[in-house]
């Protein structure tokens, strides 16, 4: 198969890609990284030595795609299928390309930089940091409240990157910062985002390694089930 896609279903970032990958029955081979193994690890670190997942190899044209913004782009032009994932007019890609950007940087990182908190030896973590991450996502929510208005997705009718972005990102902070019950509209599409068949996709095959979540407790009750 020509695209392989090295990643782990834990991981926040590769839901993100896979979210993409389905919305287009988009062929590709999906290839597990577990970071402990030093093979597997090579694997992924022969062709990005930054380390981080997930990483896209296109075979056909011999390329390798870092970044999941990049994938994503790369993707809809080399492999586009109904689902257009960039808007083609520019204020509107604009618009996508900038809720791509608010979703990785202030909902993704925050929330998990407040994991790896979770994951240091006790009495380590770093109180200032988690509170500041803590206020980045309780802005990020009120802000993304805010953009949603009566539009089904972040940038108004179309699902876009910036949606496939969301999706992953609020499912885990949600667990971290709780939506505020004064957020109706964030809440509605957190619901719309798990409903979307290419999420509950990825969640899915996500759920034999939720029990690995140090949060898995605060997960929605369906998948806390199965990491029990
Ligand atoms: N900016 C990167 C972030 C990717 C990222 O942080 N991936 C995480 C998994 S969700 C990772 O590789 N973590 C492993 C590590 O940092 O060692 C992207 O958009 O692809």
């Amino acid at each position: 198969m020509s695209i392989v896609l090295y990643g782990h279903p834990l991981a926040s970032f590769c839901h993100k890609v896979l979210i993409a990958l389905y919305e287009n029955a988009t062929l590709f081979e999906n290839r597990l990284v577990d970071l402990s193994d030093e093979a597997s690890r090579a694997d992924l670190f022969r062709f990005w030595p930054i380390g981080k997942m997930p990483l896209l190899r296109d075979e056909a044209r011999d390329s390798t795609i870092p970044e999941t913004t990049i994938i994503i782009e790369y993707l809809d032009h080399y492999y586009p299928g109904p689902v257009r994932l960039l808007p083609l007019e520019i204020d509107r890609a604009l618009q996508v390309r900038l809720w791509d950007r608010f979703f990785d940087q202030y909902v993704q990182v925050p929330m998990q930089t407040l994991v790896s908190h979770r994951r240091r030896p006790e009495g380590t973590a770093d109180e200032i940091e988690m509170a500041a991450c803590k206020a980045t996502l309780t802005t990020a929510y009120a802000m993304i409240e805010k953009q949603l208005g009566e539009s089904p997705w972040i940038t108004g009718e179309a699902f876009t990157m910036a949606d496939c972005a969301a999706a992953p990102a609020l499912f885990y902070a949600e667990t971290l910062v709780p939506f505020s019950q004064e957020q109706p509209k964030l809440g509605a599409y957190y619901n719309r985002l798990l409903a979307r068949p290419s999420f509950a996709r990825a969640l899915e095959e996500a759920r034999p390694y939720f029990k690995f979540y140090p949060y898995q407790d605060r997960l929605p009750a369906r998948f806390r089930d199965a990491a029990e």
